[in-house]
């Protein structure tokens, strides 16, 4: 049985969804953390890309988080994404990502952040350069190098290509003893610093030789599946944890182009990973929330003018599919959107991006409920996503 669309605001009726930016879970919206101390504390300020998907901006994030340091948040752009701020640009000239402000001294470079961070409160357990974690940090630039080998040189032959997954898997299997010579699931024997180097890019290994490789980092290493559970287990991890379609999509023109290479599987994950089921991927792997749902559809009202302008469909026809979509996402009752809506859903299902908008099963729900609906209109894609910049996610079309 299908229904008709609910008017915008009955469903902000339903869009029974909060949470405290400030001192509840980490979350990529917060402009500023207390964590329940005044602000008259905050020493710290945190300049980080708007998109929360650079990998040495989760590293220090996700370490203040752990330590519940107090700090202020400033959005910039990266260069992908659109004009870089010129008041940044006239605090760090290089335009580079991470900075932090700590007592007014402006340091760059994510290892010095952290350094300066444990200099001012102490390690997270154990510090950077605590005898335990350099060969961790080192074992982990090691893993680093021979993923961009395996991802991002042009792949020449299948061999080529076989011979650098063939090298990539082998420092894996070092990463693997390393984490079972500790007890538990993480690098020592406790969540530290060590821990904290390695999410950002292992993360980012985990989604992109799904995609483009066909390989399952996660689920083919029995201690790096443990140690994505042991993440999984704490908010702070969960507040910074993105999903496979951000991160493939959002990496080409980061690396300078990934490269795939030609096995069925590979072609399977792709479908997947674009097209859906998104529920069931292996980026994710804590049971869902039950808030999934209302926690998309608050986020969607909350920027509904910005999203709908930037939509590639006539506003008449994308506000009812919208409408459509978000009543399906919140009620379970399909909903036919207007005729040529498709193409429009699909733009939008294409560019959630997670943990900027909402958390990883608030997305796969809603790529699920826009998929779905446009389903129901016709089959009609978008153009492909860019590979060489991310403009269509210029920051400024959605400023507040
Ligand atoms: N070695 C630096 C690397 C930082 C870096 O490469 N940042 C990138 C983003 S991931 C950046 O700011 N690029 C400029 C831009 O994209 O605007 C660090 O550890 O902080």
């Amino acid at each position: 049985m299908t229904t008709a669309p609910l008017s915008w605001s009955a469903l902000e009726e339903m869009a029974d969804f909060s949470t405290d930016a400030v001192n509840g879970p980490t979350n990529a919206q917060a402009r500023l953390r207390l964590f329940g101390q005044p602000e008259s504390a905050v020493r710290v300020t945190l300049y980080r890309d708007n998109h929360a998907w650079c990998p040495y901006c989760q590293k220090v994030w996700l370490w203040l988080e752990e330590k519940q340091v107090p700090y202020r948040i400033q959005k910039v752009t990266m260069f992908c994404y659109g004009e870089k701020e010129t008041w940044y640009k006239c605090k760090v000239p290089s335009g580079m990502l991470p900075a932090l402000e700590l007592d007014g001294r402006m340091i760059t470079e994510s290892d010095d952040i952290l350094l300066a961070l444990e200099a001012a409160f102490g390690p997270l357990v154990w510090g950077m350069n605590d005898p335990t974690v350099v060969p961790l940090r080192q074992l982990e630039r090691l893993l680093f190098r021979a993923w961009c080998l395996w991802l991002c040189q042009p792949v020449r032959s299948q061999a080529a290509d076989q011979r650098a997954g063939d090298q990539f898997v082998g420092v894996v299997q070092r990463v693997e003893q390393a984490l079972a010579s500790t007890p538990g699931p993480f690098f020592l024997s406790a969540f530290s610093t060590a821990d904290v180097v390695f999410v950002p890019y292992v993360e980012r290994m985990n989604a992109s030789l799904y995609y483009y490789k066909g390989y399952s980092l996660r689920e083919e290493n029995p201690g790096l599946s443990a140690w994505f559970d042991g993440l999984e287990s704490r908010s702070t991890y969960r507040g910074t944890q993105s999903d496979f379609h951000t991160h493939v999509h959002d990496l080409p023109p980061q690396m300078g182009g990934c490269y795939e290479n030609e096995l069925p599987q590979t072609k399977r994950n792709q479908t997947q990973v674009d097209y859906g089921p998104w529920l069931g991927l292996p980026d994710v792997a804590y049971p869902e929330p039950e808030t999934s749902r209302v926690e998309a559809l608050a986020r969607m009202l909350k920027h509904r003018d910005s999203i709908m302008r930037v939509n590639p469909a006539a506003p008449e026809v994308i506000d009812p599919a919208l409408r459509c979509a978000l009543t399906y996402l919140i009620t379970g009752a399909p909903c036919v959107p207007p005729t040529g809506a498709d193409r429009g859903l699909r733009y939008l299902r294409d560019r959630i991006n997670v943990p900027r908008d909402m958390s990883i099963y608030a997305a796969k729900r809603l790529r699920d409920a826009l998929e779905t609906t446009a389903a129901l209109a016709g089959d009609a894609q978008p153009d492909p996503l860019p590979t060489r910049h991310r403009r269509d996610q210029d920051p400024a079309n959605f400023a507040a």
